[in-house]
């Protein structure tokens, strides 16, 4: 597999509203800490977000942000990525469908892309309070784009009312707990 030979941060926002989200996310955190030649740095809070840009009713979704230290290259993260979804019942029916599991790349270090299969940052990442919340969350003061991505989620106003941190008294065990003890997922969900 190529890879790079330097790490790379990269920020991946979470998404689900089907079939039981925090399982979606315990099994996507694992997977995405299975990646050949990644790590899994971090993982923000839970949030619970009213569907954005949608037309139809849905449910509402968990989002969350993980910070992955990488060498592998975007397109093949994002393919691998693609694996983890379709692995997890991922259907493409229309856009903005509901989902069990969305995995997007939101910044891959500073790199700037515009290709149809990959834009970076992600093109919508500072119309969206549920996905600029978590990476802040979780996003080192040293990011170099933090200060946008701040200004950003400022003028969005009362979209970040929609987007509530699910309180965890031992900050995340949730996903502590599932990624260093996976056999004990099943207790969690
Ligand atoms: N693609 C291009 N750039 C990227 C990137 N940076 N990361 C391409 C990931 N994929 C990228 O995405 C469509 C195509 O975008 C991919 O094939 C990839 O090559 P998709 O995941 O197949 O489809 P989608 O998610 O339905 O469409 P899209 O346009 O990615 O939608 P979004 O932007 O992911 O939004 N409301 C709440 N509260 N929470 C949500 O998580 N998500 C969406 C979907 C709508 N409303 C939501 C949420
Ligand atoms: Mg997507």
């Amino acid at each position: 597999m190529l890879t790079h030979s330097t790490r790379v941060d990269t920020y991946i926002g979470l998404g689900s509203n089907l079939a039981h989200p925090h399982r979606q996310f315990a099994a996507a955190l694992r997977s995405l800490a299975a990646l050949p030649d990644t790590s899994l740095v971090s993982v923000s809070s839970m949030y619970r977000t009213r569907p954005w840009g949608v037309l139809k009713r849905q449910p509402m979704y968990l989002n969350a942000v993980a910070r992955l230290s990488t060498l592998l290259p975007p397109k093949t993260l994002l393919t691998a990525l693609h694996g983890i979804e379709r692995a997890q019942g991922r259907k493409r029916r229309y856009r903005f469908a509901p989902r069990t599991l969305d995995l997007d790349i939101l910044l891959y270090g500073e790199m700037r892309l515009n290709r149809t299969y990959l834009t970076l940052p992600h093109p919508r990442l500072p119309l969206r309070a549920f996905a600029l919340i978590p990476l802040l969350e979780i996003a080192p003061d040293t990011l170099p784009c933090r200060r946008r991505y701040e200004k950003a989620l400022q003028t969005l106003g009362a979209a970040r009312h929609e987007v509530r941190q699910i309180p965890s008294p031992a900050g995340n065990p949730l996903v502590q707990e599932k990624i260093s003890n996976p056999l004990r997922s099943s207790q969690l969900s």
